[in-house]
Parts: C-alpha cells; structure tokens; sequence
C-alpha cells in the first residue's frame, strides 16, 4: 500500500495519445492490480478481489451489470476492481485529519484528492462559525441531527437525498423514516440517471424496469447500444455482448464518440482476449449527432411500418395506439432526419434491413438517451420501435436500461421515490400503523431550487455527493449554504462535506465490502441489479474503523430518537415499528419489506438461493402491461432535436475511464488516448478550424442558456480546458462531469422527468486572454 497522493491532478501533465481501437485486454488487468496495491497492499488485494460477485461474496459496488451464472474464480472487471479497491483502501481520515486541513484549505483540493485521503472513521461535526470539524459521539450527533429535525415549522423544510448504493434494506427504511416525519421530499441519484427511461416505460409498458435478462442478451440476434460506453461504465456487459456475438448476434452501436469497447473487446477472462486481437463488438457504428436519437428511432420505424414488417397479431393483441403512432409518421420528413442524426439515408436504411432481418431485438441505453429535453420523448419511441415487431415479452428480445449504480434500481423499489403510487402508501401504512404523507415531494432540481429559496433547512444524504453530481454547481453550492444544517452519511471524503449549511455533520458509514455485526449476528443486505434480480451481498473485510454504523444503524437509530419517547413508546402518529431489534437483524426488515412491496414474498429463502430470485416483471413474464387500458401504448411523439445557434458547439459532459461518477480515481482516460489530465475537451478538428481555434490551445468554455419562460440569456463559465480534435459529429463536443457541471443549467430539464441537460450544452468556446 502507498501513502496518498500530496497533489491533486497538475494539468500541465497533460498528454493527448489518441484513441484506442479495443478494450480491456492485458492493460486493463495490470492498471486495476496496480490501484489496487496501492490503496489495499497484497494480501487485502488479494482477499478481496476474489470475493467480488461470487455467491457467497459481496456484490460489487461498481455497476448495476447483472452477475451470471458461471462465475470465474474473479470474475475480472478492471472497474470493478478500481471500485472496490477505492473501498477497501487502508488509508484513513480519521480525527486528526480533520484537526490538520481546516474546511477551507480542503475546499482548495480538487475531487481526486479528497477521494484518494481515504476512509472516514469518526463522526465529525462542523459547529455553526468553525473552521475545522471536531469529533462527535453517535449520540450527540443524533440528538442534535433528532432536535433539528423536529424543530422545523413543517417536514417539508427538510431533504432527504439518496445515491445509489444503499441496500434494499436501508433504502426501505430509510423511506419509512422520511414518511414518518411526513414528507416525500426524496430525491435520489436516478432523478440525473435514468428517471426518463422509467418516465417513458412506466407510461408504455405499464413498469419502469427494462425486459430481459442476461440470457435474452446472448440469445438476441440484433442489439442496439445506443448512447452508452460499456468498456468504462458497465465492462462485464462486454462479456455478455461477446457471448451473443459468438451466438450470431448483430451489434449496431449508436454514439457519437467511436468508443473503445464497443468496436473491440479483448475479454480478460479468456486467453484468446488476453492475447489474441479480441472480437469486433459492433457490426456497424452508427455515429450520431447529440440528441439525434429521437430521430433515427423514428425513422426506423417509418421504414417497418412503410416496409409492412409488422407483428400485426401482437399489435393487435397487445397493443393500443398503433394508428396514431402510424400516422404521426406520414409527416416525417427525412431532411430533418439527416439534419438531426447527421447520418445517411443509406447508414439509417441499411439499419432497417437489419431490424428486420430480425425475430429478437434489444436495445440497450444509457446516459447518452436519458439525459436530453426530449428524453422521454426518445424512450417513448424505441419503444414504439419494438412494439412494431412484437419485440417484448420474447425471448432474446426487449428493452434495456442499463442502470448505473449497484442498487438504484433496488432502491426505487424500496420507496426511493418522491411521487410513489398510491398502492404502496397504503400497504405502508397499514404495516406500519401511521398515515404516510400522500402530497409529492422535491425531486433532485426540485431541492436545490427549494434551497435556494430558503425553504429547507435541513439536507441530509445517503450517500453520493450530491454538490458536485447536480448541475450548476455555483447555483447548487450557493443553495446548500443556504441551509441549516447538512448531513451526510459517507464512507469517503468529498466536496459535499465541505459545502455545507451553516452547521454540518458527516456520519461515515460500512460500505459493501466490510463486515457488519449486529446484535442478532453477521447481517448480510440484499441489491437489485439491472435486470430485477436481487441477490444477498455479504462483506467479509474488516470495517474501516471500529467507530462506523452501518447505513441502517443509523436510520433505526435516529428513527428511535424521532419516533419514540424515553420510554421506548412510540410518538402518536408515528410509524410503529421496533427500531432496535430491526437493526440487530436485517431479517425482520426483510420481513417488512415482504409485507409492503410487490415480488418479495418468502424473501428470505429467496436470498438463500444462490444468485437470489428475479422480481416478476408483467410484460417480460406474460405480455401483461399494468397501463390503464392493460395494454402497451404507442405514442405519437413530436420530433424534436437540440438547435445549436451559429458559431456554437452542443457539449455533452460524461465519464472517464478512471472515474466512478464523482469519485477521481485517477488522471487517465485510456480508451480516449487522454492521460494525466482532465481538463480538456474533444471537439471535431474542423469545427476547430472553422472556429479559429488551435489544437492544445487553452480556452474557456461558456455555456449559454436562454430561460424558455423568461427569454433571459444567461451565461455560466468553466476556465482553462485543452482543445483536443477527436471523431465526434461536426457541432458536437464532450468533456468529463463532474468539472464541467458547472456550465449545465438548473433549469435546463428533460421534460416530464426533470432530468439535468447533461448531454446537451450549447457552449462557445472562449479564447483565454492571457
Ligand atoms: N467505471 C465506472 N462505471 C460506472 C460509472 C462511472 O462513473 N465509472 N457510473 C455509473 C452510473 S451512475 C451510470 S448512470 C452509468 C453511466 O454509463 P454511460 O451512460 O455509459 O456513461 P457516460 O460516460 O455518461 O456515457 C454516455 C455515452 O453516451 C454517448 N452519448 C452522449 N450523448 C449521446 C446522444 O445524444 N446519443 C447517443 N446515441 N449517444 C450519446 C457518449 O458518447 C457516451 O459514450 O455507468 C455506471 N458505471
Ligand atoms: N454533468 C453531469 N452530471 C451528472 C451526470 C452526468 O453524466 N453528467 N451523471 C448523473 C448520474 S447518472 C448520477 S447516478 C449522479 C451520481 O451522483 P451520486 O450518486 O450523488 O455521486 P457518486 O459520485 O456516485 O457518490 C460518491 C460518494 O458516495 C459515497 N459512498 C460510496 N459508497 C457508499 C456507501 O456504500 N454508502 C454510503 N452511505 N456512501 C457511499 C462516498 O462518500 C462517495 O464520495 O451524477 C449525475 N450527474
Ligand atoms: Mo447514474
């Protein structure tokens, strides 16, 4: 193991390479060992590596990726490893951290540092005025956090963010405690990840999940990938593209950067990966404008609806809306089509043909669709591409939303909500006995613009990072500040422990990979995948520090402290529920959980089971569709696609290869040929010409935003980033979240899911005076 770096990432190191062709491979292997000594040295590598996803392991915090059923001894994923290894680090900032950096010398330090100083180990508290944080018992923390929280005039003047990595079980009670104090002020990570794919799902398929399972992957004969990067953010997926592949699968990836692993993939697990060239991933790259997507699908489905390949009886029999939709298409006008995608009639045509040389369909998405204006207008219409072919509900076919973090998906269905159906208050509330508050609360943009109003006073996170995930980040850390008082549950050290409100507490938590002993024993949590598996996830390292709660320790106790009296009795009005004995035995909340939610009967035995059970999904399961009318709904969209004014470029901000959201692991972007920095942006060399600006010259990016009610322009600035020329469609650009958050609008949502712009910026690009 190594001491932590003493500098954060110096940009003068920066060194453009040039892209990479494949992925993964020997170079992948030997980048995530070498993280992984640092941070764990040998023997803690060692031990942890190889309980990574195997049955009686833990599940990898790294992606939401579903396990399959053959596992290798580790089963390898280079960021996998970097994620756990970013866990299970020996490093530590304990107390006297705390006493050495004052907040306003760590507010100098950029992401990677913070995050590479190590695990927390103390409850620390910020006093209202100080310049450092202190230690604190548990007990003061939770009178203080209890007092606060019921001082407030109305619930409402609280938040209760969550991030995605939380257990069922803590999620669950999570929400029982936010409901119990009466309010749904809920926001979570997903509200920036895929709240339009479950926008757009829940209205057509009737449930916001995707349809298949790992086993539909390799059974597809034609999968579309469209705006995701599954070589850096979901690498065991590659696998199961492989496997279909070698099965005779068609892969067509849409995206507008040539991204390593889907043109090449060289599997670690194999011989032939680690040696040989690897397997071409897709058969052909479609490579598209920012927000062209909606376009292209609508396209697609006028040539099948135009072609007559149809599945008529499943239309007929499943479906509603089918001649809307038809006829919403006459009006296409191919044009506008090309304009939009920037592809060729021939390249969007000869798609076509493959969908229809196709009986099994699937596509497959991630941030690239989710996080446009017109988002759920996009999911609406590939899922009307796969409605025309009867492609749900089949094998090998169906839609897929690749999720990001481990347990998003698990944490919805836990009640992470702030707009839950009906049917899940009142199961709520009768296994608890109280009334739980039926009035929406605040989403993720929600929130900061409640905080910047001065309405709340309390933020408390379950993880995440919230200042520096959420857009506009002089907007959010203004809104925050704005607050009492700012709680977050953490395992490592980040930004959102340093912009606080004007008291701020962090509560450092087990993660994943660690022990968690309770009074009733070893407790194990339970995760949801991708594909609506849930499966047992045991940690065996021991905890960081002998001072950490796990995250539902902490609930039930606050819980205790809000909802009952010295007694033990519970408050009038109150949930009922026995907060001691729940978080001595995870068991009896998966019992709750099993009373509450849908698919969890016998939850118990059903985690016993090796690799857990599948959650029912109706249309998956039998064509059923929980929509008001029971069928699947064609919608007829409005085609709409980001107008980028002259002399402007469209930015979209993402990942790289050595980051996990906000977390830096490290300072290069391998597949991208970008290393030792991060501060650059990949624009089309002739957009550079044309624009007047010089390779590898510094500029500052600006972001213009014209508020649609207001017509008011406002600019927002991000200094000194590097031009790099890099294949991306004329007009478009990408540089790495979260620095550039600051140029993303609050106000600039998808419609219908409120998610953060984040894939379409209209910026200029500013020459530095200097
Ligand atoms: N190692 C690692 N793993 C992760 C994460 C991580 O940060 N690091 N994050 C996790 C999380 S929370 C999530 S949500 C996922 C994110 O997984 P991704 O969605 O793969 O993440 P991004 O880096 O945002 O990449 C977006 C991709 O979409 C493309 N794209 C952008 N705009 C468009 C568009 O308009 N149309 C099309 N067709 N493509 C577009 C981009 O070029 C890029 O390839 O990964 C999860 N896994
Ligand atoms: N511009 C731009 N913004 C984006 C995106 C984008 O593509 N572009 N992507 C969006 C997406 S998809 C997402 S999901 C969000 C991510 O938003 P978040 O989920 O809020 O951010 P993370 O970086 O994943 O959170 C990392 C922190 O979580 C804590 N942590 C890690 N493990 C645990 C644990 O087990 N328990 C607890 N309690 N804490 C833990 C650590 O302290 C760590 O610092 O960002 C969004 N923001
Ligand atoms: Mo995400």
């Amino acid at each position: 193991m190594s001491k932590a770096p003493r500098h954060g990432i110096d940009e003068s190191e920066l060194s453009i390479k040039g892209p990479k062709k494949t992925s993964v491979g020997i170079p992948g292997v030997l980048h995530a060992l070498q993280i992984s000594m640092e941070q764990m040295g040998p023997l803690r590598s060692a031990e942890t590596l190889l309980r990574v996803n195997q049955k009686d392991g833990f599940d990898c915090p790294g992606c939401a990726w579903p396990e399959g059923d053959k596992r290798h001894v580790a089963e390898f994923c280079e960021n996998g490893a970097k994620a756990v290894a970013e866990e299970a680090t020996k490093r530590r900032v304990s107390p006297q951290f705390f006493a050495e950096h004052s907040v306003a010398d760590l507010l100098q330090q950029d992401d990677y540092w913070l995050g590479q100083q190590g695990r927390l180990t103390h409850p620390m508290l910020l006093d209202e005025g100080a310049s450092h944080y202190r230690p604190v018992s548990w007990d003061e923390a939770f009178t203080l956090l209890s007092d606060e929280l019921l001082s407030l005039d109305s619930p409402e003047q609280a938040v209760f963010y969550t991030s995605g990595r939380t257990s069922n079980e803590a999620a669950f009670l999570y929400q029982l405690m936010v409901r119990g104090l009466g309010t749904n002020n809920l926001p979570d990570c997903s509200n920036m990840c895929h709240e339009s794919s479950g926008s757009a799902l829940v209205e057509t398929i009737g449930i916001g999940k995707g349809s298949v399972s790992l086993e539909d992957i390799h059974q597809a004969e034609l999968i579309l990938i469209a705006g995701q990067n599954p070589a850096t953010n979901h690498p065991r997926m590659l696998s199961a593209l492989e496997k279909a592949k070698r099965n005779g699968a068609r892969i067509i990836a849409i995206n507008p950067l040539p991204e390593a692993g889907l043109l090449r993939f060289e599997n670690p697990q194999t011989i032939r990966g680690l040696v040989g060239g690897g397997v071409a991933i897709a058969d052909q790259f479609l490579q598209i404008r920012l927000g062209g997507d909606q376009a292209l699908f609508q396209a697609l489905g006028k040539c099948l609806v135009d072609a007559g390949a149809l599945d008529r009886s499943f239309i007929e029999q499943y479906t509603i809306g089918f001649e809307e939709y038809q006829s919403g298409l006459q009006d296409l006008d191919w044009a506008e089509v090309l304009t939009a995608t920037g592809l060729t009639e021939e390249q969007i045509r000869d798609t076509a043909t493959a969908l229809m040389a196709s009986q099994r369909t699937i596509v497959c998405w991630a941030m690239g669709l989710t996080q446009h204006k017109h988002s759920v207008a996009t999911l609406r219409d590939v899922v009307n591409l796969l409605l025309l072919q009867g492609n749900i509900g089949k094998v090998g076919a169906g839609v897929c939303p690749v999720r990001g973090h481990s347990n998003v998906q698990g944490d919805r269905t836990m009640g992470i909500f702030e707009k839950m159906p009906e049917s899940f208050h009142a199961a709520l509330d009768a296994e608890f006995a109280f009334s739980s508050p039926r009035k929406h609360g605040f989403d993720t943009v929600a929130a900061i613009q409640a905080m910047r109003a001065g309405q709340v006073r309390v933020f408390m996170g379950m993880g995440g990072n919230f200042v520096r995930a959420t857009p506009d980040t002089e907007v959010t850390e203004a809104a925050l500040r704005n607050t009492s008082l700012t709680v977050q549950v953490s395992t490592k050290l980040n930004r959102s422990h340093l912009v606080t409100g004007r008291r701020a507490l962090i509560l450092p938590t087990l993660g994943r990979t660690e022990k968690d002993s309770q009074s009733g024993g070893e407790q194990r949590v339970t995760v949801e995948d991708s594909m609506s598996a849930v499966h047992a996830s045991h940690g065996r390292l021991r905890p960081a520090s002998a001072e950490l709660l796990s995250e539902v320790a902490i609930i039930a106790r606050l819980s205790e402290a809000l909802f009952t009296d010295h007694e033990g009795k519970s408050r009038p009005g109150a949930p009922v529920a026995s907060w001691g004995s729940l978080s001595g035995d995870y068991g009896q909340i998966r019992q709750h959980i099993a009373a509450v939610v849908p698919g969890f009967s016998d939850y118990e035995q059903k985690i016993d089971r090796p690799g857990g059970f599948v959650l029912p999904h109706g249309p998956r399961d039998e064509r059923q569709f929980s929509t008001p009318s029971g069928k699947a709904v064609f919608t007829a969209n409005q085609l709409e696609f980001p107008r980028v004014p002259a002399g402007r470029l469209l930015l979209q901000t993402l990942r790289s290869h050595d980051q996990y959201n906000t977390t830096i692991y490290g300072k290069d972007d391998r597949y991208r040929g970008v290393y030792g920095g991060r501060r650059v942006v990949l624009v089309n060399a002739e957009d550079l010409a044309e624009l007047g600006f010089a390779e590898a010259e510094e500029v500052n990016l600006v972001s213009e935003w014209t508020d649609p009610d207001s017509g008011v322009l406002s600019e927002r600035r991000a200094e000194a980033f590097r031009l790099v020329p890099y294949s991306t469609p004329r007009g478009c650009a990408a540089a790495y979240y979260p620095e550039t958050n600051v140029l993303v609008p609050l106000e600039s949502t998808a419609d219908i899911s409120g998610t953060p712009t984040s894939k379409a910026v209209v910026i200029r690009l500013e020459h530095r005076s200097s």
